[in-house]
């Protein structure tokens, strides 16, 4: 019977480029999944799309000074070209701004409301007085109540992977300000996912839904269901599913007026949208792939992250039972995290790897970035990469062990026979062995990629090509040429067959060498099945080998590690960027060269000096809150920076006609931006 597949994999914030971790841990093992059961011929669609909404899109804009729309098309397209070169094969790349997308998850969001499925409630919330706005998800950090760590999401803490609501953040902190926010009232729809808890706990231990068996819950990796657990048992609370923002999908309600839809309520039903707008484009009914009465036994898995688990394994699942007719996931394979040289990815410190950037370096070198990523994925464990150990892998393993092997194969075919596969003679128990080792290779492969598990099975794959030299070292043909041809026919046939069988197993990995292979063997598009099956024709000829791994020199490693350390930014203790300013508004500040003539304490105020100025234009009064950085001697006949057209504003009593220019350190201690020339008193900076 056909194997049915939807497979996801998690839409990448259109906010910044892909790095080494998201591939590692995403989208590289999806692709390699689907690519196995596409060689079974299973009736497989494989999703993914840019999530283009939410508050890491939002705050992207901000740090750039652009527009959302700006952001999103940006990284969209960025993101959406790496995927092609980097040669993952989605059915669709999608995203989330499309009109399309709107249409689906604001029908599904009336679908859910009008069964009742949300509870709407006015709450306090937190609010920032100076950019009136509600705060939540990225837009409020605070510390994580569940493990401590200090910049938790309003939504989720990233480092344990708990869902949290703005106010279980211990000290929260805006994003945009950096003030303590206050409480604010405000409606919204919420998800009571309390009540769900119990048919979620029986889906997830027992793989039982409504009596009937959904999917086996031992192939679930054992952090995804330990996570869904300690969550069910904690106690889910409710959700809100709306926020105050003007970017995303709009509550398709008169009363959600200025609100739209949480983005983690839409962007799963992304991958909805996405299979909607491939239906369309290819002649296909998107219900089949979704609904149950259409897809019968065909299975939804979700490749994600770890941090992603919640609303794979908990959310969409309750949104998808709530809306009723579709099918639930059979499997979440989230991963771990991969770690880069001693240290976490870090995009806001540019400590990473973007894979756009390697491929540009390195397009020669797609395959062994693809063998090294699944040699260490993040499966059940964090993992590290690190130049030197991608170094030790491509040499000593891709080249040293399978370029190998494959090499002498093919030298030793053109040497004795011109290129023409010889004829295989009986084999005896000198071949035997390796013969039943490469049949229960390929089952060993076979069965650890249903398990999910890429790591082994690549590893299995690379046996081959260690069975291979083993066979060639002990039967050593080249000792025979002259004295046993026949014996020697057989050793090259059978070595023949495991390259084509290597060739085979390595389609899910390396993709490319595996095309490589089986140009050479003159051989094409080979199916899983051709593992057990096909025999190598004798009289056909093959082609002259190439060198299909170039080892990597260690100035290369140098060169790599030397880029990662000078991109990167140090970890900053000063205050992040304000909002950019256009050019304009920098224009109407008129800042002056101006001389303190003479300072003054102000009575109750230890903070303030009043300071005479001597602007050049008029002499006049600045309050400034110096006084526990400077004693008023310090400063008279010093030249400062001054801010003239400040509005004046009176402080203790004293009115301020503009403000001095102070550098603030990371203490806060304020020092005036004075200099040692004397400027002219009036002169204009710009
Ligand atoms: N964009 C989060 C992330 O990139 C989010 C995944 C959405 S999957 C529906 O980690
Ligand atoms: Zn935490």
């Amino acid at each position: 019977m056909t194997k049915k597949y939807t497979i996801t994999a998690a839409l990448p914030y259109a906010n910044g480029p892909l790095h080494l971790g998201h591939v590692a841990g995403v989208y590289l093992p999806a692709d390699t999944f689907v690519r196995f059961l596409r060689m079974n011929d299973a009736d497989v669609l494989f999703v993914c799309g840019s999530d283009e909404h939410g508050a890491a899109i939002t705050l992207r804009a901000k740090k750039e000074g652009v527009s959302p729309k700006e952001i999103v098309d940006k990284y969209h397209g960025i993101i959406g070209k790496a995927f092609t070169d980097f040669g993952i094969e989605f059915d669709i790349y999608d995203r989330t701004s499309s009109a399309l997308h709107h249409e689906t998850s604001s029908d599904f969001f009336k679908e859910l409301n009008n069964k009742d499925r949300f509870i709407q409630k006015t709450s306090e919330q937190y609010y920032d007085a100076d950019y009136n706005q509600f705060l939540a998800d990225r837009y409020i950090t605070g510390t994580c109540p569940k493990c401590q760590s200090a910049d938790a999401y309003g939504d989720q803490c990233e480092k344990c992977g708990s869902d949290l609501s703005p106010t279980d953040l211990i000290n929260p902190k805006s994003t945009l300000s950096g003030q303590l926010p206050v409480l604010r009232k405000t409606s919204h729809w919420f998800l009571p996912m309390d009540q769900h808890e119990g048919w979620l706990k029986r889906w997830i231990t027992d793989g039982l839904l409504d009596g009937e068996q959904q999917h086996d819950p031992k192939a679930w990796r054992n952090q995804v269901t330990g996570q869904c657990m300690s969550w069910i048992d904690g106690g889910l609370k409710p959700r809100a599913m709306t926020r105050d923002l003007d970017w995303g999908v709009k509550v398709p309600l008169p009363e959600g007026e200025g609100k739209v839809l949480y983005v983690w309520l839409d962007a799963p039903i992304g991958y909805i949208s996405a299979t909607k707008k491939w239906a369309k484009e290819n002649n296909k009914k998107w219900e089949d792939y979704w609904l149950k009465e259409h897809a019968g036994d065909r299975k939804l898995v979700h490749f994600i992250g770890k941090d992603n688990i919640v609303f794979h394994a908990i959310i969409f699942p309750i949104l998808l039972k709530d809306h009723g007719g579709y099918i639930l996931p059979d499997n979440v394979p989230a991963s771990e995290f991969l770690n880069l040289e001693g240290d976490k990815f870090s995009t806001s410190r540019n400590w990473a790897v973007w894979l756009h950037e390697y491929i540009e370096a390195y397009p020669d070198k797609i395959d062994e970035l693809k063998y090294v990523l699944t040699s260490i994925a993040p499966e059940s464990k964090d993992a590290e990469f690190t130049w030197k150990d991608f170094q030790s892998r491509v040499n000593s393993e891709l080249a040293d062990v399978m370029g190998n092997f494959l090499n002498r194969t093919i030298v030793l075919t053109h040497k004795y026979y011109n290129g023409v596969i010889p004829a295989g003679h009986k084999r005896d128990e000198r071949d035997e062995p390796a013969i039943l080792e490469m049949r229960q290779i390929g089952e060993r492969i076979e069965a650890l990629m249903y398990k999910y598990k890429f790591r082994e099975a690549q590893s299995e794959m690379m046996g081959l090509a260690r069975l291979g030299n083993r066979y060639l070292a002990e039967n050593e043909p080249w000792k025979l040429a002259k004295t046993d041809p026949a014996r020697v026919e057989t050793i090259m046939s059978v070595s023949l067959e495991i390259t084509l069988r290597l060739s085979i197993a390595a389609y899910p990995f390396l993709p490319a060498t595996s095309k490589k292979i089986q140009s050479i063997l003159n051989i094409e598009a080979l199916k899983w099945a051709d593992y057990e099956n096909t025999k190598l024709i004798p009289g056909n000829v093959i082609q002259k080998p190439e060198i299909l791994f170039v080892k990597i020199e260690d100035d290369f490693v140098e060169n790599e590690i030397g880029k990662l350390q000078s991109k990167a930014s140090k970890p900053s203790k000063f205050k992040p960027m304000k909002e950019p300013i256009d050019f304009d508004t920098f224009q109407k500040l008129d800042l002056r060269m101006g001389k303190i003539i003479s300072a003054e304490k102000i009575e109750k105020a230890d903070k303030l000096l009043k300071l005479t100025v001597d602007t050049g234009i008029d002499v006049r009064t600045v309050v400034s809150g110096i006084a526990l950085d400077y004693a008023p001697e310090e400063i008279v006949n010093k030249t400062v920076l001054v801010l003239l057209n400040l509005v004046p504003r009176k402080i203790r009593g004293v009115e301020s006609q503009g403000m001095v220019l102070m550098a603030e350190d990371e203490d806060g201690k304020l020092s005036f931006l004075a200099t040692e020339k004397e400027f002219l008193h009036g002169q204009s900076v710009s």
